[in-house]
């Protein structure tokens, strides 16, 4: 049992607070350039500044919709416009900073489209730096792609050892670790074959995080909801798709895991806070279901702003609107009628 147990719980209660979630800006060099260039503006270290301090500083949504904030290493170390830290700006407005340790997926060996996540090496000493910068959780993202054939039990087991020593090594600094098994919804598949890969990702990784005894307690689930694969021909409804998706977590996920926060994997703004909110509406849940959402809360903000200054207000007020609305659909309190107003 880890020395900072007692901490651990805490921090992970606190990132499943009610009605908040977790803002995922932990976009890497690549992804973040790849999102800029979509709005015409130069990935520089100012702009990616800049842009990740307004979002920051919208300071009543992140009062009361956002729990936690996903840093990129650069952002964890950067200084805002007046010379204070940015994650010193996001304890300001009591979310806790976070920071995502892997670094990135690679192609698993002799495995053709199926990928292991990578970045254990000097793991122990990177958190013990990162918890000295202010982190207190983490998150590693495993990337499951569905399609003939795959993916293989190797591939699951694979990336569930690597998601179980990552968490250990976390709870060891005392950082909350995130787990993140994607099941990446690209594909023609239908939404039962989503289901079985995301049961067979989940039972892989609970049994590695029990053999590597890591405390379920101080663990907290960023899963993809079952949904039907991009390009099947029959799309589920958010219904379906909520009672599946809380059907698939209630037959493999632990009730000690004190909360589920989901990440929106290419579904659109409402698309995310409507399934969120269809499956709060479910009684008797066993863990608060919550999310953390990267594109469902940045595209409208990004958009909005277009790398100019006198766009900031308005990205401003689509970023609070985004939070706003999938705050209340943790709760099952989202109307879609809301989404008229901002
Ligand atoms: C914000 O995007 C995260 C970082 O991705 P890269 O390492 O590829 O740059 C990503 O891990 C994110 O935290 C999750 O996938 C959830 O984001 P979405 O956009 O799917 O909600």
């Amino acid at each position: 049992m880890t020395a900072h147990a007692q901490e651990l719980r805490q921090i992970a209660q606190k990132m499943v607070a009610t009605g908040k979630g977790i803002l995922a800006a932990d976009e890497s060099s690549g992804t973040i350039k790849k999102r800029f260039d979509s709005i015409n503006t130069e990935s520089s270290e100012q702009n990616r500044r800049d842009y990740r301090e307004f979002l920051f500083r919208t300071t009543h949504a992140m009062k009361n919709h956002i729990s936690g904030v996903i840093l990129f290493d650069e952002t964890l170390r950067q200084k805002a416009a007046d010379g204070t830290s940015l994650c010193q700006v996001i304890c300001d407005t009591g979310a806790i900073p976070g920071i995502k340790v892997d670094t990135g997926a690679k192609d698993l060996a002799d495995s053709p489209g199926e990928k292991i996540t990578e970045g254990l090496d000097g793991l122990r000493e990177r958190f013990a730096e990162y918890h000295e910068l202010g982190a207190r959780f983490a998150k590693w993202r495993a990337v499951i792609n569905i399609g003939p054939g795959i993916p293989t039990q190797h591939c699951l087991n694979a990336n569930a050892h690597a998601l179980a020593r990552y968490a250990a090594l976390a709870q060891e600094a005392g950082i909350v670790p995130i787990v993140e098994p994607e099941v990446i919804m690209d594909g023609d598949h239908d939404i039962d074959r989503c289901f079985d890969v995301t049961s067979a990702a989940l039972k892989a990784l609970f049994n590695a995080l029990e053999e590597q005894n890591v405390m379920l307690e101080g663990v907290i689930l960023k899963p993809n909801m079952v949904l039907s694969g991009s390009t099947c021909a029959v799309q589920a409804s958010d219904e379906e798709i909520a009672e599946k998706t809380i059907q698939c977590f209630k037959e493999n996920v632990p009730s000690a895991i004190p909360g589920i926060v989901f990440l929106s994997g290419g579904q659109s703004d409402k698309q995310a806070t409507s399934r969120l909110n269809a499956m709060n509406k479910i009684a008797d849940l066993p863990w608060k279901l919550s999310f953390s959402y990267g594109r469902a809360l940045q595209a409208a903000p990004l958009k909005a702003w277009c790398g100019k200054v006198e766009n900031v207000n308005s990205a401003q007020s689509a970023f609070a609107h985004r939070a706003r609305m999938n705050g209340l659909a943790a709760c099952g309190n989202w109307e879609s009628s809301m989404e008229t107003s901002s």
